[in-house]
């Protein structure tokens, strides 16, 4: 019986096979269980003889089952590391990566910037109230510079917004000035009733900014967007404040960057000026109207335009590009 066990267990080659020879001889129904059952019957010299033959033979024949489940487990386990073996050296599959709109790159960057200066980043609501839109920003109801900004009215009360600028008012009522200067940026969707061509978009974008502190002057201003034109368009551009006119900046600018770089050499009548954003020093009704006292308080704004930075910045020549959706267009400014 030991041998022709032992031979079987030496040819095995599953688990399964191996367990059933195992219950087979080993189990409670198998030969050695049996002989050793019978040992009642025999005499008081036979037992212990028969005993220690019919142990031995279990205990070699356990010992094997035990050594050959190990030597089909470590088969197994060689096999499937085998199997699974990675061959490093084959081409990966090409993921395609995506990578976020030029517009928003732009956003992100001024955020970047004025984050570093100590700003913090504000979003408002894009379907606006009048008041905050309009009326807080010193255009009442019948004001004829509501008329600059054509409007997407909703109801009487409810507009979409035309500007970033309700942000000042919105930001100004919340901002405890016992706790220091407010300086925040809002970025965001504007929409307007213009009629779409190669510089204007109905649905656009705008980052409001707003500083109101004590002794603010419009040399702060004029370094800020300068410092922020520079970091975005290259050390040696410029830019040009012209006067002009918003209901709640007094007095109002208009700010120009050089398209192209601006030198010792460079003739003034030589530079192509760009148009991108509105600014001025904060009207005192603006304040006022905020819960701001004007006799204490003032400050600088302006508003400017990421899709017109996005085309003087990469040369595209229709803002319409930005929003056709075209892939290979968007895929060039990763
Ligand atoms: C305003 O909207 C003012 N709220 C800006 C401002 C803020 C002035 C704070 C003073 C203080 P304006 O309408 O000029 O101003 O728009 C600001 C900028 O938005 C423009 O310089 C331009 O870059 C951009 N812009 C205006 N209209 C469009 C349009 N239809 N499509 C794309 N960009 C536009």
């Amino acid at each position: 019986l030991k041998q022709t066990v032992l031979n079987k267990i030496s040819v095995v080659e599953d688990l399964d096979s191996l367990n059933q020879i195992r219950i087979e001889t080993l189990g409670k129904k198998g030969p050695i269980t049996e002989v050793l059952r019978g040992m009642k019957d025999l005499t008081a010299q036979e037992r212990p003889q028969v005993g220690a033959f019919a142990n031995e033979i279990r205990d070699v024949l356990q010992t094997a089952v035990e050594e050959r489940k190990r030597v089909i487990e470590d088969k197994v386990l060689t096999a499937k590391l085998s199997a699974e073996t990675i061959d490093v050296t084959l081409p990966g599959n090409q993921i395609a990566k995506g990578n976020a709109h030029v517009i928003q790159q732009i956003i992100e960057q001024l955020e970047d910037q004025f984050m570093g200066m100590g700003y913090q980043i504000a979003e408002g609501p894009e379907v606006e109230e009048d008041r905050y839109n309009f009326e807080m920003m010193n255009l009442p109801k019948d004001h004829p510079a509501r008329d600059m900004q054509d409007t997407f009215y909703i109801t009487d009360e409810i507009l979409m917004r035309t500007q970033t600028s309700p942000m000042q008012a919105r930001m100004m009522e919340k901002h405890d000035f016992s706790k220091g200067a407010l300086k925040m940026i809002s970025p965001g969707r504007v929409y307007r009733r213009d009629t779409d061509d190669a510089t204007h978009s109905h649905q656009f974008h705008q980052v409001e900014g707003l500083v109101i502190d004590k002794n603010i002057t419009m040399a702060d201003l004029k370094g800020t967007l300068l410092k922020m034109a520079q970091e975005l368009f290259g050390e040696k551009h410029q830019i040009r404040l012209r006067p002009s006119y918003f209901p709640f900046t007094e007095p109002s600018v208009e700010v120009d960057v050089s398209w192209d770089e601006v030198t010792d050499k460079t003739q003034p009548e030589d530079i192509k000026w760009i148009e991108v954003l509105g600014a001025g020093m904060v009207h005192p009704n603006v304040l006022a109207m905020a819960g701001v006292d004007p006799e204490i308080y003032g400050g600088f704004a302006f508003g400017l335009g990421p899709d017109r930075f996005a085309m003087l910045k990469y040369g595209v020549d229709d803002i319409r590009n930005f929003y056709l959706n075209d892939v290979r267009f968007l895929a060039q400014f990763d």
